[in-house]
């Protein structure tokens, strides 16, 4: 893959620190900052930014949303994400929205639990808890858990610190932008497992060929005068909720549905379940070449095969059998027709043979487009879990491996690092640092060997 890059947006309320922590995760003083009347007055005033692992990040700032000004930055921002997904190159996407709360400030309002919901359908929302140098760590738990209550507990909340600043607790030094940056890898993965499935979906459930469909109309003036208004009806179905929920005027019924049953027929046969598991696979792999790229180690993943079993079945449904059944069924309803026509007084039981005929070639057709239906949706959520499986798995990686990399502030260290860190702190005090004792308290609070070692080092440095 080329130009690999991240899109991010952040948003939340003015005065939050949006500014700021774009300001200190490019370490640039891009953006302008401060306190009082709202300062960022654009949307979508871009930094960009390159790590050091050579990923590049472009990121959004906005303006500060409010009461009265939700529906209008809501609309602006989703509108954005909608015209950036819309590009073929998923680096082109928004892959990530932080959305900030102050950890100093007041609880959050429902517009803003409102907005993250609808957020978090179109791309993947990191929670940002800014400010946390201003207040104790029981608060910030407590609006992790309120967090949890209200907005659910698959989101990702990070507590950050953006500034230097003297407050009564000391100085603030800024903490938290590894493990933001790491973060992003995710929305990228998200978007991808969301698109994905549906994308294999339709090379069977495909968008209905009507340019066929009219090049094939019979010599029949009544079928097509009536033709663009079926097509107008029917324009936005695919195949198969075509041949399950339509019903449409008898004339046309064999005709149509014997089309449409023909196009499913051509999509499954080109179908290469074996050709889309290997596509599949690399995009894995160039994605978790990059997640690597990213981290500086490769995720640990278990790779499944039931979506490929789930794939093979949709490739070995018999669907010609199923034509064969109901091109008789069509055969008695051509001499059920002619039945009808040929009888001159009839007392209406031809009428009655052809309804029933009729009913029985269209219960047919729509009990094989249900079929087929399933097996993709059996599809689609076995994949589902797997590639959500792939991206807990990263996310898991990257907490057992969150400080892999050198340490600079033990703010940035997670609550069983902190433990490891002081228990260090106070056994190096009573010269009791015995590498063994080390090993067995680091396992317990599961911290992996990288880890300690970084830790030991770090205290090392400061005592
Ligand atoms: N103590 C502390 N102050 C911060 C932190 N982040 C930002 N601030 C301060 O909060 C104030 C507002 O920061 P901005 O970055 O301008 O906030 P914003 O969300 O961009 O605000 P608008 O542009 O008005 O929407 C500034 O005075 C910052 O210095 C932080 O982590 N800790
Ligand atoms: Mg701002």
């Amino acid at each position: 893959m080329q130009n690999e890059q991240l899109n991010i947006i952040i948003a939340g309320k003015s005065g939050v620190g949006k500014s700021s922590f774009l300001n200190y995760l490019s370490g640039k003083d891009f953006f302008k900052t401060g306190i009082g009347t709202p300062v960022t007055q654009e949307y979508f005033e871009c930094v960009e930014y390159q790590s050091e692992n050579g990923v590049t990040y472009h990121l959004f700032d906005t303006k500060g949303i409010e009461p009265d000004t939700a529906s209008e930055c809501r609309a602006e921002i989703i509108k954005r994400i909608n015209d950036c997904d819309r590009k073929t190159n998923i680096f082109d996407w928004i892959h990530t929205v932080y959305y900030c709360f102050a950890a100093s400030g007041k609880r959050i309002e429902s517009f803003e639990v409102d907005f993250i919901k609808q957020l978090m359908e179109k791309a993947s929302v990191i929670i940002l808890l800014t400010k946390k140098d201003l207040v104790d760590d029981d608060v910030i738990n407590q609006i992790k858990s309120q967090i949890r209550k209200e907005i659910g507990d698959k989101v990702q909340v990070i507590s950050v610190c953006s500034v230097t600043v003297k407050t009564r607790k000391g100085e603030s030094s800024p903490s938290g932008r590894e493990s933001v940056l790491r973060a992003g890898f995710l929305g990228l993965w998200n978007k991808i497992a969301k698109t994905r499935c549906h994308k294999i979906a339709s090379m069977i459930d495909s968008p209905i060929d009507w340019d066929m469909v009219q090049r094939k109309l019979p010599d029949d003036e009544v079928m097509r005068s009536m033709f663009p208004e079926i097509r107008r009806k029917h324009e936005r179905l695919s195949l198969l909720q075509f041949l399950q929920h339509v019903n449409i005027d008898n004339l046309w019924d064999p005709f149509m549905f014997s089309l449409m049953l023909d196009q499913c027929r051509k999509n499954i046969l080109a179908f290469d379940a074996e050709h889309v598991c290997a596509t599949n696979q690399n995009i894995y792999n160039s994605v978790f070449a990059f997640y690597q790229k990213l981290n500086g180690f490769s995720p640990d993943i278990i790779y499944s095969h039931n979506s490929k079993e789930e794939l093979i079945k949709v490739k070995h449904y018999d669907i010609d059998a199923k034509i064969n059944g109901i091109k008789s069924l069509q055969e008695e309803l051509k001499s059920a027709e002619k039945e009808v026509d040929d009888t001159f007084l009839f007392d209406g039981k031809e009428k009655e043979v052809l309804e029933h005929r009729r009913g029985q070639y269209r219960h047919r057709i729509k009990d094989t487009a249900k079929e087929i239906s399933r097996l993709l949706e059996n599809f689609i959520k076995v994949y589902q879990t797997e590639l959500y499986q792939y991206g807990q798995d990263c996310l898991r990686d990257d907490q057992l491996n969150a400080h892999a990399g050198p340490i600079t502030s033990p703010a940035d260290l997670t609550r069983n690092e902190t433990i490891f860190y002081r228990i260090y702190h106070a056994l190096f005090k009573a010269h009791r640092t015995d590498p063994e004792t080390l090993a067995i308290i680091a396992e317990t609070l599961g911290i992996s060997d990288t880890v300690s070692q970084n830790i030991i080092n770090f205290a090392a440095k400061e005592i």
